[in-house]
């Protein structure tokens, strides 16, 4: 991929960039991204009908096990080249903020450090209750596990539809967004809120607004460079590109 000269100029004499991730960056290690078509037993469900409170209360079995069968299938998943790109990106940038959609972990199992989740994180468990996180639960696969504490129902801990975002990631994210010189937006259409508004944030504030993506998005038109492909290879391609390894 080749990069415009101002491009790379911006980026060397940056020393402040935030960066936004969705599904995209994950698809490279295998796992379909949240608008992919679903498979098997679960291919009769659309996401985002499942990924609510309300599925919860009227089904919480269905939506416990659709949860063990994507912790499943992330089982043997690693990170690729893209998220290991933006280990070395975090590494070259004085203030660097990683803000994810993904519900993975595999920006921080690849060794990112700056890394605001603000969908939640799939792989932990905690009480719908009482909120105590629990690190194992029976593995019955008649009921959904019940809390140790307080007898309350298990459900990942992850953000659901009509939930409010974690208030100190959200605040952290939207401020490394006002505050950044360079905005990335990679592997998100870019259609959920309030992550999506994070890219208008930096705009408004004068950033230079960065997108990589496999596919045009509703940002595509209001960015200043897009790069279409795979984040896995233009990723790696950036950094050789402006730091030479
Ligand atoms: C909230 C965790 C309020 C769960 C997720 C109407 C208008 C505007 C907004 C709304 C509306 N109605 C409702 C809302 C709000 C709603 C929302 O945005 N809905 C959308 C769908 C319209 N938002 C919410 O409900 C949020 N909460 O607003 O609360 C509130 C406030 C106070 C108090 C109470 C309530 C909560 C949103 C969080 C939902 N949870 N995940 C789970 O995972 O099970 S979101 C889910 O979608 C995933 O986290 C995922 O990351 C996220 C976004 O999807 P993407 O990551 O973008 O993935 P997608 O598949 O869409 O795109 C992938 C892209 O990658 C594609 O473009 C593809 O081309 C590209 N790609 C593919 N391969 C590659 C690639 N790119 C590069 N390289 C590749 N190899
Ligand atoms: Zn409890």
């Amino acid at each position: 991929m080749n990069f415009p000269a101002d491009f790379i100029r911006f980026l060397k004499a940056a020393s402040r960039i935030a960066v936004l991730t969705g599904a995209g960056v994950s698809q490279e290690s295998g796992l379909r991204t949240f608008r992919d078509a679903q498979t098997g037993l679960w291919a009769q469900y659309k996401p985002e009908d499942l990924a609510s409170p309300e599925a919860f209360a009227r089904d919480p079995k269905l939506v416990w096990d659709w949860y063990a069968w994507r912790r499943e299938a992330m089982k043997g998943v690693r990170p690729n080249p893209g998220h290991y790109a933006l280990v070395e990106l975090e590494k070259k940038i004085p203030q660097f903020t990683l803000i994810t959609q993904n519900v993975d972990g595999l920006h921080r199992f690849a060794g990112s450090q700056n890394v605001l989740e603000l969908h939640g994180n799939i792989q932990k468990v905690r009480c719908a209750d009482c909120g105590t996180f629990t690190e194992e639960w029976g593995d019955d696969s008649e009921t959904v596990p019940t809390c140790e504490k307080c007898g309350g129902l298990l459900r990942p801990d992850v953000v659901w539809f009509g939930e409010a975002l974690p208030r100190a990631e959200l605040e952290a994210a939207v401020n490394a967004s006002r505050a950044c010189q360079v905005y990335f937006s990679i592997g998100t259409s870019g259609l959920v809120q309030p992550a999506a508004s994070l890219a208008h944030a930096a705009r408004n504030n004068g950033s230079v607004v960065v997108e990589i993506n496999a596919e045009p998005t509703p940002l595509t038109p209001k960015v200043d460079f897009a790069f279409h492909g795979k984040s896995g290879e233009i990723l790696p391609d950036l950094l050789k590109a402006v730091w030479g390894d």
